[in-house]
């Protein structure tokens, strides 16, 4: 991707002669972000992504859909330096963008992690979503432009252990940092939504993965080791507590629901999930069993990737959502997780290849 000074240089705030929509989007280089971008330049909008510094270059999943303004001065999707740790660059990149539309989807998403770093997810994830609202309010505030919508990524993490099934009325019973920071974020969102008149919204979504999942979540760590077991860089895979339940969607079908709350004529929040929950064995016995493996010959369970406290059992109930936004999944379970295998196997080949010709250990991963 092109050099940094043209992604923090690149913005001048004004769209094209067409007048497009335009989005910001924290945390655009994760796996929802990437997908939203996609979904909304599809739609016309013009994109905004706040980045955070980073060592190495952190966008890989959008680096297919972005152009180098010098290239191509009208360039949909524009990328600048920002931290939702970092008020001040919130507020201004607010003015100077002018969106129509805020996704906060950025966050320290780990929730066996948050147990690690606990003050810096409240940071990024409670504070940081009251530091957004707090740019939007003032933002709103000084420029006068009232029609200025907010998303909250909420998280059926959140739910933690009250039991299924869960809907926008069950009782948050958070059970890790992340969790609680989230319901911090919810009652922000909430209460900015009551206090000052902002539409915003949260979606409380239940777990949705990809082919661009993170490759430390439970299912694409299982995806990318069916993927190594299968060409043979790999024989083991080291695994935590594989009874908890969830309910897991594809990510590409979850993005449009986030839009989708943003076009309704009044801010509310709503539940996003399939309505079906399986275990991590389940997921386990249809990863191996699509390529012919046998999952217990290559799990081995390690201590150290169980939690403090676990969420044993998610399982949504979106009612709300298919009948006010008449969203519904497209993807299935057995879909999603064949979809993630093969890409997976696909990648493993690729780095057989560098294995064989000696540009990687086979240990390593790229
Ligand atoms: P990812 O972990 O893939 O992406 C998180 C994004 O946040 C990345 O772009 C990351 O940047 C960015 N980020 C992290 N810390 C900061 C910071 N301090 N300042 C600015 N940006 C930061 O998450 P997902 O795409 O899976 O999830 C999107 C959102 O939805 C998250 O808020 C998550 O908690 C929530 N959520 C996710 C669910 C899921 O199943 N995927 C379910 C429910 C809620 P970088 O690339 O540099 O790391
Ligand atoms: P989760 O996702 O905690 O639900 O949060 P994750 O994939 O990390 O865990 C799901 C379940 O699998 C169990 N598990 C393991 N998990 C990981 N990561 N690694 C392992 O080796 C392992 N072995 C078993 C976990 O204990 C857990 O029960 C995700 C994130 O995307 C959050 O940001 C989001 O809010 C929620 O989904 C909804």
């Amino acid at each position: 991707m092109a050099a940094e000074t043209t992604r923090s240089e690149s913005t001048n705030g004004t769209g094209p002669e067409s007048n497009p929509k335009v989005a910001l989007i924290t945390g655009i280089t994760g796996q929802d972000g990437s997908y939203l971008t996609e979904f909304l330049l599809n739609k016309g909008y013009q994109v905004h992504g706040l980045i955070r510094r980073s060592s190495n270059f952190n966008t890989q999943r959008i680096n297919h859909i972005y152009i180098d303004p010098h290239n191509a001065p009208k360039a949909q999707m524009k990328l600048h330096y920002a931290d939702l740790t970092d008020a001040s660059s919130l507020r201004r990149w607010l003015d100077i963008i002018s969106p129509d539309e805020v996704y906060n989807l950025a966050a320290q998403s780990h929730v066996a992690v948050s147990f690690e770093i606990p003050d810096y997810t409240a940071d990024v994830v409670a504070t940081g979503a009251l530091r957004l609202l707090e740019a939007v309010r003032s933002h709103i505030s000084a420029t006068g432009r009232s029609h200025v919508k907010y998303y909250q990524a909420g998280s059926s993490e959140m739910f933690g252990s009250t039991p299924p099934p869960q809907d926008e009325t069950t009782p948050f019973h958070p059970r890790s940092p992340y969790a609680v920071s989230k319901v911090a974020a919810h009652w922000y969102t909430v209460n900015y939504r009551e206090a000052y008149g902002i539409f915003a919204c949260n979606g409380i979504l239940f777990n949705h993965e990809s082919p661009r999942r993170g490759e430390n979540f439970v299912t694409r760590k299982i995806t990318r080791a069916v993927g190594r077991i299968k060409v043979g860089l790999q024989s083991k895979l080291f695994l935590g507590n594989l009874q908890a339940s969830r309910d897991w969607g594809f990510a590409g079908d979850y993005v449009e629901a986030m839009w989708m709350m943003l076009q309704q004529e009044k801010p509310d929040d709503y539940v996003v999930a399939t309505e079906e929950s399986h275990t991590v064995e389940e997921f386990l016995e249809v990863a191996f069993g699509y390529v012919g493996l046998k999952w217990k010959d290559h799990v081995v369970i390690d201590k150290r990737y169980f939690r403090p406290t676990e969420v044993d059992n998610l399982k949504g109930d979106s009612s709300k959502a298919r009948k006010v936004l008449e969203w519904k999944p497209k993807v299935g379970f057995q879909e999603l997780v064949k979809m993630m295998v093969d890409e997976d196997v696909e990648l493993a080949k690729r780095e057989k290849v560098l294995v064989d010709a000696g540009y990687m250990d086979a240990q390593q991963q790229p």
